[in-house]
């Protein structure tokens, strides 16, 4: 049986707050066509894929906002995109916000199979930015405040002949997210993101956005043997710049297809899964070379102790 998934990483242009959810789900129905158009089993759409990057305003009354999130998925606004991926037999994963039933607030990505079937959930564990109003920053990065950091933990599922994972953007910055997939056999992350160029706490990271964006991800797929699959909301959202650069990477490392526009872009790449045994099997054999014993503080400490 053939372990090749062609993958769609369908970059998104900026989504102005103007924009209707049916003005999305136009773009990302093209992308989608596009996508099955050039044989592709999964299409990957970015974090929060239908709304404007809403945290970069603070709203002092958080229920105005309640808007921006998604308290049904699907619901009659997304079951179109719904109805497309199994009139076109194509595989998706969408990031969006998520409101609950009880009240709680995730930032959420959803893998949808073929049959248009929700496989699975992913709620962002890594929120970054802050919970309060700071009014001395050009823009808001309130991810704190607008979302609950998940208790879910980190899933892997038995999807499109593989193990597919899901990480949210800041959560590929961290080396324990990749790890704990890399341990439950993952072979596919998929992860959207937003990142704005400026960097309001330390802006000399300004310059690094791309090169910071690509070195975790690159490292991640090598450290652990699997396939990543980054994909931006890019270009000048409501007068922020974000970060293009989607990526589609091997467990080699290598980026094997890349954006070249910061606006709506499908990149595809046949990715082969048992490319990821060769580091599984090899320099990265967990069970062999491993050393759990010694990493006892990644999870027993959060912050830095001094010896
Ligand atoms: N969406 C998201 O997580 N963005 C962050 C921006 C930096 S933290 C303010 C990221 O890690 O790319």
């Amino acid at each position: 049986m053939s372990r090749v998934i062609v993958v769609g990483a369908a970059q998104l242009g900026p989504i102005q707050r103007a924009h209707t959810r049916q003005d999305v789900l136009k773009r990302l129905m093209a992308l989608m066509a596009e996508a099955a158009s050039r044989s592709c089993d999964v299409v990957v759409f970015p974090e929060l894929a239908l709304t404007t990057f809403f945290p970069r305003w603070f709203e002092p009354d958080i229920t105005t906002t309640n808007h921006f999130y998604e308290t049904q998925m699907p619901s009659s606004v997304t079951q179109p995109l719904f109805d497309e991926a199994r009139r076109l037999n194509i595989a998706f994963c969408l990031g969006y916000a998520e409101l609950t039933h009880d009240g709680h607030r995730y930032n959420t990505q959803v893998l949808v199979g073929k049959d248009a079937k929700i496989i699975a959930h992913y709620r962002k564990i890594h929120v970054p930015g802050h919970e309060h109003h700071e009014p001395d920053r050009p823009f808001q990065h309130a991810e704190r405040y607008y979302f609950e950091p998940s208790q879910d933990g980190f899933g892997v599922w038995n999807a499109l002949g593989g193990r597919i994972g899901m990480m949210i953007c800041n959560d590929r910055r961290w080396p324990e997210t990749y790890r704990v997939m890399g341990l439950k056999g993952v072979e596919m992350i998929l992860c959207g993101y937003n990142t704005p160029l400026h960097y309001a706490p330390d802006p000399t990271q300004d310059r690094l956005q791309s090169f910071h964006n690509s070195l975790v991800m690159q490292s991640g797929a090598y450290q652990n043997g699997t396939w990543v699959v980054g994909v931006a909301k890019g270009g000048c959202e409501e007068g922020v710049d974000s970060l293009g650069d989607s990526a589609i990477i091997a467990p080699s490392g290598e980026i094997m297809a890349q954006a070249t526009t910061t606006d709506d872009e499908l990149l595809t790449y046949a990715c082969d899964l048992d490319w990821c045994n060769n580091y599984k099997n090899t320099l990265f054999d967990f069970n062999r070379y491993r050393r759990p014993d010694m990493y006892s503080s990644i999870t027993a400490q959060r912050g830095v102790v001094l010896d």
